[in-house]
């Protein structure tokens, strides 16, 4: 009896000697190391609250409208060291860290609120689905995939005509829609496609595009939004019409966003919805087959619905070539949103040769506009969209949008009184 209360006594003593330990150390650790937390917690989110106002509160001043990322890095850190020299705030290194990332993620996160807040409504869809609820869903696999594809954009004779593609694809239902007649698609995906003026490519697209989409066994419709202003080319906010013009019509789950000039030539790169934006056209054969550079975010790309509603889509302002991809990949950053990439095995794709058109020129303007991405991403975009749709055809291949984008801000050629008057 007296042996096994020794044994307890001796087994507390054990765990109090050895378990301590840790103990003590933590506490003569939190002495020596300053901590924030020698400051209360409130005072703290205090604090980080005023910063972030004051700062969010100069990036709202009229004149700061376009302050772009570097400005605002360089606001915060201003005032971080403003309280560093009061020697009543950042004890360190990694505290002053903490507090220049909790005040960017305080600015992203009132940057989105403000994109929630101010969303355009989204259209209510004329239909939701064209299949009956109660089909099977289609396999994980699509069994008719076939791999590497022959693919040939330089064919003496040119690509089949529109009415040839229409007869290829029978089951395609007015407007290029097409959906399988055996299962229920895992996805609704709308194809959209920026354009003006290339009917050999979008031949080219078409021909071989649909057929693969439908070994895919998507619910897919494309969707070509043509711009017939006579502006320079703004693929951005063509891109923006297609998304709305497109939700008016289906319950569409995603969007690939695809330049007419590209054509897959592996089947088993599926455009199905994807978990993050997607970057899609990895290997093009024009660039030996690899990626241009590790932030590219051209060419094809994909979203679902909801992502691209966060994003506030793309924006409006890139009038010419270049560059509003890149400011997409600074928005999806900003969301805290990854980039996923299909296999450069699978994901490979040919390109149309042509040249620059001359009414697509370089955006002069373009790094100026990447430089304030964050800025401009709660009032640019989906929110701030105005155009003109001039009609709308369904053909049996696609779905033409012709658009007005309006006015990009470029002088316009005047018209003199003789071209008003008729020549004698
Ligand atoms: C970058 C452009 C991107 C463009 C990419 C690839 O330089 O918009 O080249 O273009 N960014 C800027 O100009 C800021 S490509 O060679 O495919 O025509 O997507």
């Amino acid at each position: 009896m007296k042996d096994s209360a020794n044994l307890t006594i001796g087994k507390i003593f054990y765990v109090l000697v050895f378990f301590q330990f840790p103990l003590l150390y933590i506490f003569h650790k939190g002495h020596t190391i300053p901590f924030y937390a020698s400051y209360d917690g409130n005072y703290y989110k205090t604090l980080v609250k005023e910063l972030s106002s004051d700062v969010w509160e100069f990036i709202n001043e009229d004149q700061n409208k376009l302050a772009s990322i570097q400005v605002i890095k360089q606001v915060v850190q201003t005032f971080v060291m403003q309280l560093q020299s009061k020697n009543e705030g950042i004890k360190d290194a990694e505290e002053y860290e903490l507090v220049k990332d909790t005040i960017s993620s305080y600015l992203i996160d009132t940057a989105l609120e403000d994109v929630t807040n101010n969303i355009f409504h989204l259209p209510k869809p004329e239909k939701t689905h064209d299949y009956p609820e109660n089909w099977q869903s289609c396999l994980e696999t699509p069994p008719k995939l076939r791999g590497q594809l022959e693919v040939d954009l330089n064919q003496t004779a040119g690509p089949k005509s529109f009415s040839e593609i229409a007869t290829d694809s029978p089951a395609l239902k007015s407007g290029g829609h097409w959906s399988p007649a055996y299962c229920k698609a895992k996805n609704r995906v709308a194809i959209v496609i920026p354009y003006r003026n290339r009917e050999i490519h979008l031949r080219y697209f078409l021909m071989y595009m649909h057929k693969t989409l439908q070994r895919q066994e998507l619910d897919y419709q494309i969707f070509v939004v043509n711009q017939v202003d006579d502006n320079s080319f703004n693929r951005a906010k063509l891109l923006n019409v297609g998304f709305v013009e497109a939700m008016k019509q289906y319950d569409w789950q995603c969007f690939v966003f695809h330049d007419v000039d590209l054509v897959l030539e592996n089947d088993k790169c599926l455009y199905r919805c994807p978990e993050m934006p997607r970057h899609i056209s990895v290997a093009i054969d024009k660039f030996k087959y690899k990626l241009l550079y590790a932030a590219i975010f051209g060419g094809i790309t994909s979203m679902t619905t909801d992502q691209y509603i966060q994003l506030n889509g793309y924006s409006n302002l890139f009038w010419g070539w270049g560059g509003e991809d890149d400011d997409m990949f600074n928005r999806i950053r900003f969301a805290n949103m990854k980039i996923l990439r299909p296999p450069p095995t699978t994901a490979r794709f040919k390109m149309i040769k042509h040249d620059h058109e001359s009414s697509n020129k370089p955006n002069p303007k373009r790094f100026s506009l990447l430089k304030n991405s964050l800025s401009r991403m709660s009032e640019d975009g989906l929110n701030s969209l105005e155009y003109t749709v001039k009609a709308i055809h369904k053909f049996p291949t696609h779905t033409m949008i012709d658009v007005d984008l309006g006015n990009d801000g470029r002088p316009k050629a005047k018209v003199t009184l003789q071209q008003l008057r008729p020549q004698t």
